[in-house]
């Protein structure tokens, strides 16, 4: 039986994660912020379960819908929504963006616009803290797109060969854009790629936070007793188009009423007051709270200086 106050806080970090996803999509119609905009409405439980069972030693990576892994991996909204918005007091600078928000001061290794990418980054990093005889696991997140790239088998056979602390959170969303995972694979149960590697493989409900907390705690255990990599496929469902400008008018509206209704906030909230005994002020006052640091956070980034070109030169020649 977990405390009210865990429970408590993985919901802050899944609210947290919503509203700042809300507020980067109104920045976006603003034109506060330029480029790609990946929302992760539906997804905050994986990022929130996922890095709840995380040590600080531990390295994240991240993929091009990375803002939730960001936040539930302890990132200040601060510098985030600098980043995002291309600020000087962006966590990179203001320089990397949306798709490219890495931070080192929480082991995130980095978010990847190039679908699949993270999976060989985190083998690596893995294989660093194994060579080094650290102890440290390497978490991946990934998608189901990322699935059918080579990267992704050539990265999970070389974690497996070497039993490396490896563990791959596979989000599926059931879509690559547009694309509905049962038109892009004849397998779209996708934990069953990890068994033909011999790795630890299990399918989980994404949207259920404690779920993904438990499997993932398991996934850790495992991989510092040295058994070797573990895949988890997280089932979930993307709550709107691929990004910010697209409708998804393709995604059927029952499926969508469906996922909407197994929302994983509205799941953890049941469980917080129905299981646990707590009581709606006490979220109530969590949400105010959160609602009051996003503010800040977007005042502090757009009062912030955009990048120098003299300081990213000076930077480049000292290279
Ligand atoms: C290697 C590679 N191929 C194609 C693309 C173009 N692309 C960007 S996102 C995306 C779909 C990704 O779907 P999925 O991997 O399931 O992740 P999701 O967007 O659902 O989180 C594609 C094909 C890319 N960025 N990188």
């Amino acid at each position: 039986m977990h405390s009210t106050e865990f429970l408590a806080g993985l919901y802050r970090t899944m609210y947290t994660i919503r509203v700042f996803e809300t507020r980067c999509v109104k920045l976006y119609r603003q034109g506060a912020i330029r480029g790609y905009l990946h929302p992760y409405f539906g997804q905050e439980a994986i990022a929130a379960g996922v890095c709840a069972a995380l040590r600080p030693q531990d390295y994240i990576v991240s993929t091009h819908r990375g803002h939730g892994h960001c936040i539930a991996r302890g990132g200040d909204l601060k510098r985030m929504v600098a980043e995002i918005t291309g600020r000087q007091a962006g966590c990179c600078k203001g320089r990397g963006g949306s798709m490219h928000i890495a931070d080192l001061e929480t082991g995130n290794l980095g978010a990847n616009g190039i679908v699949g990418a993270g999976v060989p980054i985190g083998v690596g990093a893995a294989m660093g803290a194994w060579i080094r005889g650290e102890d440290r696991v390497a978490a991946v997140f990934t998608s189901d797109g990322a699935a059918n790239n080579g990267v992704f088998a050539e990265g999970l056979n070389l974690a497996a060969s070497l039993r490396l602390p490896f563990i791959l959170i596979l989000e599926n969303n059931q879509y690559a854009v547009s694309t509905p995972i049962e038109q892009s694979t004849a397998e779209p149960e996708l934990f069953r790629r990890g068994l033909g590697y011999g790795v630890l493989s299990e399918r989980i409900d994404g949207n259920d936070v404690l779920a993904v907390y438990r499997k993932t705690a398991e996934a850790v255990r495992a991989c510092t007793q040295g058994s070797g990599p573990v895949l988890i496929e997280a089932v979930t469902y993307r709550q709107g188009g691929h990004h910010v400008n697209d409708p998804g008018q393709y995604m059927p509206k029952e499926r969508l009423e469906y996922y909407r209704s197994r929302d994983p906030l509205r799941i953890a909230k049941e469980i917080l007051l129905a299981r646990v005994g707590a009581n709606e002020e006490a979220l109530a006052r969590i949400e105010a709270e959160v609602d009051r640091e996003m503010d800040e956070a977007v005042d502090f980034a757009l009062h912030s200086p955009e990048p120098s070109v003299e300081a990213f030169l000076a930077e480049a020649a000292a290279y």
